[in-house]
């Protein structure tokens, strides 16, 4: 039985084909990928798209198409992004659940977010969130800073337990922004979390992938890794594929004593049917 959720975020909004050739942005590049991370040891995947020339977009029949093409090519798990981008305009962000996904990101307050602004208005969460449960799309909460969990607390007493009973958040941390992406945030962001969490995640964005990491296993958290939050292994060596981030997640759990969950193991976990 495994006990680990790995989770891959290949893509991301942020990076551009042009800087990093190797990032999958194609659906072909982005199927390969979800395969081999599969393979690898992901169990969930969450998902960002592109347009014909590499560029974000959040176009309704390419997501319902890439949702089609990976539930046919893979098990995983499959979250797609309702952040987008930083450029995306919130009613097209509440279009992303007509794609039917089995989960959704659903960040849980605005944020600086290097030069730009990620913005989500409290009246944005509360309409995504019931949305999600009108719809049985299981919400991964993202936590980028501590009033973020805070904001978590209000919204599950204000409406209740997500679709499927469970509740599910990922710490995102180490954005020029958001919290850092240390073990002494990672522990406040845990100590704080409502009694109602029933799992979670941590990633770290950049060179605090690895603290962040290490610091989830230590605290019983799962894993959250790829080319979205690092592109690199260590200092100048760039990723070639995301399953080298898979890989090394893996074998960090079994340092860990932590076998990876399979995608079938990750929808018991999550609630999902
Ligand atoms: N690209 C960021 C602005 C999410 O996927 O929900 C937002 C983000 C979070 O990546
Ligand atoms: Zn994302």
């Amino acid at each position: 039985m495994g006990d680990l959720l790995i989770t891959v975020a290949p893509t991301g909004a942020e990076t551009t084909k042009a800087d990093c050739p190797q990032l999958p942005t194609t659906p072909e590049e982005l199927v390969e990928t979800a395969r081999r991370c599969e393979a690898a040891g992901a169990a969930m995947i969450h998902v960002h798209i592109r347009d014909a020339e590499h560029r974000p977009t959040l176009d309704p029949a390419r997501l319902k198409d890439t949702v089609a093409a990976l539930r046919e090519s893979t098990g995983l798990v499959l979250q797609l992004s309702t952040g987008g981008s930083v450029h995306d305009p919130l009613d097209q962000r509440l279009k992303v659940l007509d794609a039917a996904p089995d989960s959704c990101s659903l960040t849980m307050g605005t944020t600086n977010f290097g030069d730009d602004v990620f913005s989500n208005p409290w009246p944005f969460i509360c309409e995504l969130y019931q949305l999600s449960q009108e719809r049985e799309v299981v919400p991964e909460f993202e936590l980028f800073d501590l009033g973020h969990v805070a904001a978590l607390h209000r919204l599950l007493d204000k409406y209740g337990a997500p679709y499927g009973g469970k509740v599910h958040c990922d710490l995102v941390m180490g954005v020029p922004g958001g919290m850092p992406g240390t073990a002494d945030a990672l522990v406040a962001a845990v100590a704080a979390l409502p009694s109602s969490v029933t799992s979670w995640s941590a990633t770290g964005i950049g060179r605090s992938t690895l603290p962040v990491g290490l610091a989830s296993l230590s605290k019983g958290g799962h894993l959250r890794v790829g080319m979205e939050d690092v592109l690199t292994l260590s200092r100048g060596v760039p990723v070639e594929h995301n399953e080298q981030l898979v890989s090394r997640a893996v074998e960090l759990g079994r340092l860990a004593q932590r076998e990876p969950m399979t995608p079938v193991e990750a929808r018991g976990l999550l609630g999902l049917a």
